[in-house]
């Protein structure tokens, strides 16, 4: 191993791990202010440079070391260049965010070993769940033609620690695996490669079948098993560095083990041992749930916990971090809580599939600790999230990992909404270090990203920081969820059928005559409470101490049910709607008052999205509460703002978008802020 020591004068902008990538021109499309990363089209090299001979253990391969030599000047220490490299970035950051103090010495080590983004792009260049225009990979070009946004890709990554990347969507076109995508993926893979990022494969678990003609893809067969090898040393023979795969199996629809009467353990465990020679891992996905079952937010754990101890050493578990699916407010997957001897990994969505796609500002980090730093009290108080994914409470901290599903495409801005360029940065420096605050992340995103006058910095943070919980406010409050209209997810569809019971907003919400909410109690409910540690089944099994954000998640409760503070429940579900209207409309008065710091176009942008914003944000309480009035037949108070639409012309609105694009503004209904 080398170990290196650079030094750079502070006074110089720092970065640029290739020169290249930097004096190419930008595409024509592209504004020059896209990213967080500011100016990189100065690079400047190492001053000096020393090898060292003794490896630092407490670094690692990824961390460094950053202190002040006798001239004053900050010195960067690592083991690797990727150690290196991440201090460069580390330093660049302190200074433009105005941090850079140096009066003791800073010590850097990523808390998870794989910080891996999942693209869900096709081969046909659309995203599922994409709202930021097409896939960044333009398959039908590569290998022949490189554009330079993949190398951009790779850079803003690497500033925010991301170390591997999923290229295709989980439900993965066998093609993918063909000879021909794999030399595209390789020219990706050698982009990628001096950012110290890994290029991952979704694969589909039918391949063998697909792909090769064989009569079945059961991963115990003779013929499967030495199928999945030959492909795996042909793919390591092209990118001898392949991370590895994801799997999403047996999962609405996508083939499986189950399809063959074999369990996820010998599905993954075959692929495992195919990559294990390579030092390659497999996450395999706990996104399971059938239409038979009375309660979809159990099944994971009904799945996987039989199950427990039976993977193999480089699988991973991928649990999204709620136990339904992604929505504005989920409590944490049990899931987490109840594996001993397997390796587990949360999966958050920085795409904003549920949180009103990229017309909506919504800063999602506050959502994402939440659940990293929720305890699930498996081996007592302090097993959070954070610690059973890095692996503390078990003792394997060298498989700790964590997946964001990017809101990454082709469009200028790269996230569709300005403000959602913060999710995929603050996801990276969440993988880097979980304890960091939202505040300070997104303090930092504010100064790279538009400018450091303070002015703009405290308001738009305060936009922000409160962004996600206005938005579980005016979509779905007190533990309502899935109230959206099908296939795609944008707006309110209380009323919504679907080809499947599960994919019905009335499964979750349950609103009828005697009241609203879906029971998950021991005793008259589904029992999914009991899949929580002490004193969690507890506090939610009991309506008097379930918190009130998780209340509709656990308890169906009568209309006129006493809230604490006196309020029926039916009154308190308008409240807080309307406080939801509130906030999003104040965003738009806090954005006007910093135009003077922003360029008219990323003002004029984001202005035009936060009056939507606020209109979608009455929109939602309009439908979800004019359809509840059905049965509950009580009024909306009057001094909440007044509705828009009956409930009829909501119901006969149909958006007519795919799931793979962002809804125009003019083809929303139309609302006033009047
Ligand atoms: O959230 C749901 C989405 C699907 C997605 C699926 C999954 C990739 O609606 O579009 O499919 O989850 O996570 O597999």
């Amino acid at each position: 191993m080398r170990i290196v020591k650079y030094v750079f004068g502070l006074s110089v902008a720092l970065l640029a791990m290739s020169s290249q990538s930097c004096t190419q021109a930008r595409p024509e499309n592209k504004s020059g202010h896209d990213l967080w990363l500011g100016d990189i089209t100065a690079p400047v090299t190492a001053k000096n440079t020393e090898f060292l001979s003794k490896y630092d253990k407490e670094l690692g391969d990824e961390g460094f070391r950053i202190s002040k030599n006798d001239k004053g000047e900050a010195v960067i220490y690592a083991n690797t260049e990727a150690g290196l490299m991440y201090g460069t970035y580390h330093l660049k950051r302190l200074g433009e965010c105005g941090n850079l103090k140096l009066d003791k010495e800073i010590v850097e080590v990523p808390a998870f070993k794989y910080r891996i983004l999942n693209h869900w792009d096709n081969p046909n260049l659309t995203v599922e769940r994409g709202y930021a225009g097409k896939s960044l990979w333009k398959w039908e070009e590569l290998p022949g033609t490189i554009r330079p946004e993949y190398e951009e890709y790779a850079r803003a990554n690497a500033s925010i620690g991301i170390n591997g990347t999923v290229l295709n969507n989980v439900n993965a076109d066998p093609c993918m695996l063909t000879r021909e995508y794999l030399e595209k993926v390789k020219v990706l893979a050698d982009i990628f490669r001096p950012y110290n990022i890994k290029v991952y494969l979704s694969l589909n678990f039918a391949a063998p079948k697909h792909l090769a003609g064989l009569k079945t893809s059961d991963p115990l067969d003779k013929e499967v098993i030495k199928w999945w090898n030959e492909k795996v040393a042909e793919i390591y023979s092209i990118i001898p560095d392949f991370g590895g795969f994801l799997v999403k199996a047996n999962s609405e629809g996508q083939s499986g083990p189950q399809d063959y009467g074999r369990t996820h353990a010998d599905g993954a465990n075959m692929i495992a041992d195919a990559v294990k020679p390579y030092g390659g891992i497999v996450m395999w996905r706990a996104f399971v749930y059938a239409p038979e079952s009375k309660d979809r937010a159990k099944q994971a754990v009904e799945e996987f916990k039989p199950l427990d101890g039976q993977f193999r050493d480089n699988v991973i578990i991928q649990i999204k971090n709620g136990p339904v699916d992604f929505q504005p407010r989920e409590p944490f997957s049990p899931l987490f809580g109840q594996l001993d001897n397997t390796n587990i990994m949360a999966e958050m969505q920085i795409t904003q599939e549920y949180l009103g796609h990229s017309n909506h500002m919504v800063y999602l980090h506050p959502m994402w600790k939440e659940c990293l730093d929720a305890d699930t009290y498996q081996k007592g108080e302090g097993s959070t999230v954070a610690a059973e994914t890095l692996g503390k409470v078990h003792g394997n901290t060298d498989m700790s990992a964590i997946a964001g599903v990017t809101n990454i495409g082709d469009d200028y801005n790269w996230c569709g909404h300005p403000m959602a360029q913060a999710n995929w940065y603050a996801f990276g420096r969440m993988a880097w270090n979980p304890e960091l605050s939202s505040q300070q992340i997104v303090e930092e995103w504010i100064k790279q990203t538009f400018t450091s006058e303070k002015k703009f910095v405290a308001v738009v943070a305060t936009m922000m920081l409160t962004s996600r919980e206005a938005c579980v406010k005016y979509e779905m409050p007190m533990g309502l969820h899935h109230t959206f209209k099908g296939p795609d997810h944008y707006g309110p569809g209380p009323w919504d059928r679907s080809s499947r019971p599960d994919w019905e907003p009335a499964y979750y919400h349950k609103a009828a005559a005697d009241g609203v909410g879906f029971d998950r109690t021991s005793k008259t409910g589904t029992d999914a409470v009991s899949q929580y540690h002490e004193p969690l089944r507890s506090l939610y099994d009991n309506v008097e101490t379930c918190p009130k954000e998780l209340l509709l998640w656990f308890h169906h409760l009568p209309w006129d049910y006493k809230m604490k503070d006196g309020k029926t429940l039916w009154e308190e579900l308008c409240y807080t709607f309307e406080d939801g209207i509130r906030e999003a409309r104040s965003y738009i008065g806090m954005w006007e008052s910093v135009e003077e710091y922003v360029d008219a176009d990323r003002y004029a942008l984001i202005h035009e999205k936060l009056v939507r914003q606020a209109k979608d944000a009455i929109w939602w309480r309009d439908a979800t509460m004019l359809y509840f009035q059905q049965y509950s037949k009580m009024e909306i108070p009057a001094d909440c703002t007044p509705t828009q639409h009956t409930l009829d012309e909501l119901r006969r609105f149909r958006l007519g978008i795919t799931n793979y694009e962002n809804p125009a503004i003019d083809r929303l209904p139309e609302y006033t802020l009047e």
